[in-house]
């Protein structure tokens, strides 16, 4: 490495001119553009490190997200650095089509495949979670039609449900704002409810009932459109963008049960909880189901590189491989040498760690100790955690867990209030969220709950000064 690599070599940036040229050249997703410019623009991140952020105006924060729910190992890991270094002096790019290969794409898929278990062999890449679950979309209708049951088409989501933001993606997704936006859902895609026991299990309605009761939704729909025609069943382990939502310990199973009564492919959406945010490799391993498909992305890599892939079951793979002939799809960057190289160090450093386990017994457990401290607030009507996933429900009361009106308001304010501490955490509607990288210390999870704890009372004051 020459010195100007030097992770500690920080280059000093004009953040007046970068701000300005951000203003008029950048477009923010996800942003309300003149919002954004009327608030006096964007927070430039320029560097990080750990657990923390540090940006252009001099602030450092605690990133209590990891990124988007990614950087599972942490920020400024040399190894990983080096790994793609490495790799792009050997080879930069070579394509896996056209009955080619390359190393770090074999080898990743011989690593992924081991993770998953007996059940899945076969790894088809791609760059981001909405490529993963475009995949997902085009294999399915493939399966079906090769196993003789065209009509097997109609994909169930769930309302909520965030699987990307691609056309497939956003369909597949249940997002009401970013389907309205651009016509969709596409035909042959249809929602149901969340498992989410705090909005919307029924007064008195144990979690174990209310799991049932959802998961008893799908059957439902399954028989309105008729067994025939339903191709697929598809949802994250616990939902991310849609509020940490984590099912009773009923839903899954009865959801697996559900499938294969109807012959359904099941689809577990591993984009967040897999590579060991929940506390085991992947999400369905903690929640105990077993998938036929099994799309992943984020810590994979631990965000350093954009890489997804596709895990296929052997049941699915083998009728592809036996009666599909050429399957016409695939991405230029499919199985990108780099990235791949990159996944293999992020998941040789989650083992020589043992990140997972840490996940599991140590973090995880403690940040569910240190979120419950806040159900004695009075704005906080649950707190609940899987992992190093955790949610804080907040509500106007929180005996019938009532929310306040126009949801997302109070959350948003609670949002900004902890950027203000240095501290982030995200409003999912009106429920903060947090996903902390996996290397993060029990004083820092201490200092993200205080934050919150601050954040809630500041917001409580808003809340009395605006009358919400
Ligand atoms: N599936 C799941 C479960 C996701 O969480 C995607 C698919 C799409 O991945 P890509 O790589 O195409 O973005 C995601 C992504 C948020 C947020 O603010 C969540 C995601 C992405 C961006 C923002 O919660 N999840």
């Amino acid at each position: 490495m020459t010195e100007t690599l030097d992770k500690n070599s920080v280059r000093n940036y004009d953040i007046e001119e970068l701000k300005r040229l951000d203003k008029a050249h950048h477009w923010h997703p996800f942003t309300d553009t003149k919002a954004l410019h009327q608030e006096g623009g964007a927070r430039v991140i320029t560097r990080a490190e750990g657990c923390y952020l540090y940006d252009g105006d001099g602030n450092k924060m605690l990133d209590g997200m990891a990124g988007l729910w990614c950087v599972n190992v942490g920020y400024g890991r040399q190894e990983l650095a080096e790994a793609a270094y490495r790799q792009m002096l050997e080879l930069p790019y070579y394509n896996t089509f056209f009955k080619t290969a390359t190393p770090p794409a074999i080898e990743l898929s011989a690593k992924i495949a081991s993770l998953m278990g007996e059940n899945f062999n076969h790894i088809f890449y791609s760059n981001s979670g909405s490529e993963a679950n475009d995949t997902v979309l085009r294999m399915v209708r493939h399966y079906w039609n090769l196993k003789g049951k065209p009509n097997k088409k109609t994909i169930i989501s769930r309302w909520n449900a965030y699987h990307g933001s691609t056309v497939a993606g956003a369909s597949l997704g249940g997002m009401k704002a970013m389907h309205k936006q651009a016509d969709l859902p596409i035909p042959g895609i249809t929602h149901v409810m969340q498992p989410h026991w705090f909005d919307n299990a029924e007064p008195g309605e144990s979690r174990e009932d209310f799991g049932m009761r959802a998961a008893h939704a799908i059957e439902q729909r399954i028989l309105e459109l008729g067994p025939d025609n339903v191709a697929a069943f598809i949802g994250e382990p616990v939902q991310g963008a849609g509020g940490v939502v984590i099912p009773p310990s009923t839903y899954w199973p009865e959801v697996q049960r559900i499938c294969e009564k109807y012959d359904l492919l099941l689809i577990a959406d591993e984009v967040i909880c897999g590579f060991g945010r929940t506390g085991s490799w992947f999400g369905h391993q903690t929640l105990g189901f077993t998938p036929d498909l099994v799309p992943m992305a984020k810590g994979m890599s631990s965000g350093y590189l954009p890489i997804s892939a596709l895990a296929v079951s052997d049941k699915v793979a083998q009728v592809l491989f036996e009666k599909g002939g050429e399957f016409y799809h695939g991405y230029t960057y499919s199985g990108h040498p780099a990235a791949c190289a990159v996944a293999l160090k992020n998941i040789e450093i989650m083992e020589r760690e043992h990140l997972v386990e840490k996940v599991r017994d140590e973090t995880g457990p403690y940040l569910a100790e240190a979120l419950a401290t806040l159900r004695d607030h009075p704005l906080v009507g649950e707190t609940r955690t899987l992992g190093l996933l955790g949610a804080v429900e907040i509500c106007k009361n929180k005996e019938t867990r009532q929310r306040f009106a126009d949801v997302g308001k109070v959350g948003t304010i609670c949002r900004d209030h902890i950027m203000k501490l240095n501290a982030i955490a995200r409003a999912c509607g009106d429920t903060m969220v947090v996903s902390p990288p996996f290397i993060i210390e029990k004083s820092q999870i201490d200092d993200l709950v205080a934050a919150l704890r601050a954040a809630l009372d500041a917001t409580a004051a808003d809340i009395e000064r605006l009358g919400l």
